[in-house]
C-alpha cells in the first residue's frame, strides 16, 4: 500500500469491529448513511445464515469526518456486533475462574488447525473468532469511504454472481448486465432462469447440510489510463488487485479479463488491437479497443479500458454435516466443529470485493494525481486528463 492505508481489529462475536483509515484527502464528502447502505449490501444475499437477522450492520464514525466533511486526519470507524450480550463469556477479555468449553476438532478448510499450531493454543476459538468473514464488515466501510471518493473522479465499481456451484453464466453472455436487477436479486445474478436454480441449489445444500461456492465479477468503470506502473513488481496494478481480491475469505482464484481462457488462444486472438477513435469511451483517449480480453489492465498499468475481475468463492468450510477431523486434545477421530453458518456467501463476496478494490484503485489514483484535499486532488487528475488528450 502507498499513501492510502488501513487496519482492521475486533472478532466475530466480540464486542464489534473496528478500522482505522489513513491517507484519505480532505474535504471528502462523507455520512454514515453512505457507508452503511454499503454495509447492508454485503448482508444481503440468499444462503446467509441466521446470524444476519441478527445483525443489522452500522458504521459509527469515532473521528476524521466534521460537518460531513473528512478533515485529512485519520478516519476511525466503530461496527458494534449487536451478538455480543451472547458471547461475553467466550470471549470475556478480562481472566475468568473458570474457562468455557475449547474448541478443539478443527474444520477442514477453515484457518483453524493451522492457526492453533501456529500461535500455539489448545482452543481454536481466538482463530475461528478472527478467520471468520465477519470481519469483511470493517472493508466494505473502508470500501464505502473510497467508493465516495472515486465517485468524485467519476469511477464507478460494480458486481454481480457469474456462478453458483453448477449454475453459471457462459462466458461473454453476460456481456450487457442490467444492474438494477443484479440489486434486486436474491443472488446478484441478472439472469431471471439462473436465479431460480441457483436459489434451488442453495436450498438442496442445506437440506444436505452442505454449502456452496461460485463465482463473482467484479467491474470498474471510468477507470483513467496510467494506475500502476510497470516498473516493479509491487507497483503493477493486476498484481495488487489480485492480491485485494485474493484476500477475501474462502477466496481461491483471481482471473483479470479473459484470465484462464486465454491459455486457449493464439497471441493473434488473445489481444485487444488498438484503432484510432474521435469516440474513445475512454477518458481522453484518441483511440479505442475493439476488445478488452486484458480486463483494464497491460503490463501493470489501467489502460482506460474498464477493469474486470472475477474470483472463486470456495463452498465455505463450516459444515452442518461436518467433515471427518480429530481432536487436537485427545488426538482421536471425531467430527469437525459445527456453529451455525452461511450456506452460500457468493452474493456478498461481490460485494466485498467491490470494496477491495475501490481500496486498490483509491491507493493508486492517490499516488498518481497526489493532494491532500479533493480540490487539490481533483485539479490534478483533470490536468493529466488535458495532458494526454
Ligand atoms: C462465519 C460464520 C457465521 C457467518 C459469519 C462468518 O457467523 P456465526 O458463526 O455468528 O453464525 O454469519 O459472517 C458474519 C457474521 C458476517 O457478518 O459476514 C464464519 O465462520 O466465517
Amino acid at each position: 500500500m502507498g499513501q492510502f492505508r488501513f487496519l482492521t481489529g475486533g472478532e466475530s462475536h466480540g464486542k464489534g469491529l473496528v478500522a482505522i483509515v489513513e491517507g484519505m484527502v480532505a474535504d471528502l464528502p462523507l455520512e454514515e448513511g453512505y457507508i452503511n447502505k454499503e454495509l447492508k449490501r454485503r448482508q444481503q444475499g440468499y444462503g446467509r445464515g441466521p446470524r444476519m437477522k441478527i445483525e443489522e450492520d452500522k458504521a459509527e464514525i469515532m473521528g476524521g469526518v466534521r460537518y460531513g466533511l473528512t478533515t485529512g486526519s485519520p478516519i476511525a470507524l466503530l461496527i458494534t456486533n449487536r451478538d455480543w450480550p451472547n458471547w461475553q463469556e467466550q470471549l470475556s477479555i478480562a481472566p475468568v475462574e473458570k474457562e468455557v468449553e475449547p474448541v478443539t476438532c478443527p474444520r477442514p478448510g477453515h484457518a483453524d488447525l493451522a492457526g492453533v499450531t501456529k500461535y500455539g493454543l489448545k482452543d481454536i476459538r481466538p482463530i475461528m473468532e478472527r478467520a471468520s468473514a465477519r470481519e469483511t464488515a470493517t472493508r466494505v466501510a473502508v470500501g464505502a469511504i473510497t467508493r465516495r471518493f472515486l465517485e468524485e473522479l467519476g469511477i464507478a465499481i460494480r458486481s454481480h454472481t457469474v456462478a453458483i456451484g453448477r449454475h453459471h453464466w457462459e462466458r461473454g453472455e453476460a456481456s450487457s448486465i442490467d444492474w438494477q436487477q443484479v440489486e434486486a436479486s436474491p443472488v446478484r445474478c441478472a439472469n431471471a432462469k439462473l436465479e431460480k436454480a441457483m436459489i434451488a441449489a442453495i436450498d438442496e445444500a442445506k437440506a444436505n447440510g452442505n454449502t456452496l461456492g461460485g463465482i463473482f465479477e467484479v467491474i470498474a468503470t471510468g477507470v483513467p489510463i496510467g494506475l500502476g506502473s510497470h516498473v516493479s513488481w509491487d507497483r503493477r496494478l493486476d498484481g495488487r488487485i489480485a492480491q485485494a481480491i485474493m484476500s477475501i475469505n474462502a477466496v481461491k482464484g483471481v482471473e483479470i479479463g479473459a484470465g484462464f481462457a486465454l491459455a486457449e488462444l493464439k497471441g493473434s486472438q488473445a489481444h485487444d488491437v488498438i484503432e484510432p477513435s474521435a469516440h474513445s469511451k475512454a477518458k481522453g483517449l484518441p483511440w479505442l479497443r475493439a476488445t478488452n480480453r486484458a480486463g483494464g489492465i497491460e503490463g501493470g498499468i489501467s489502460n482506460g479500458e474498464d477493469i474486470i475481475i472475477s474470483a472463486v468463492v470456495k463452498p465455505i468450510a463450516t459444515l452442518a454435516s461436518p467433515l471427518p477431523s480429530i481432536d487436537l486434545s485427545s488426538g482421536k477421530v471425531a467430527k469437525a466443529h459445527y456453529e451455525r453458518s452461511d450456506i452460500c456467501v457468493v452474493p456478498a463476496a461481490g460485494v466485498i470485493a467491490e470494496a477491495m478494490l475501490a481500496i486498490v484503485l483509491v491507493d493508486a489514483c492517490l499516488e498518481k494525481f497526489g493532494g491532500d484535499n479533493l480540490k487539490e486532488t481533483l485539479a490534478n487528475y483533470h490536468n493529466y486528463l488535458r495532458s494526454i488528450s
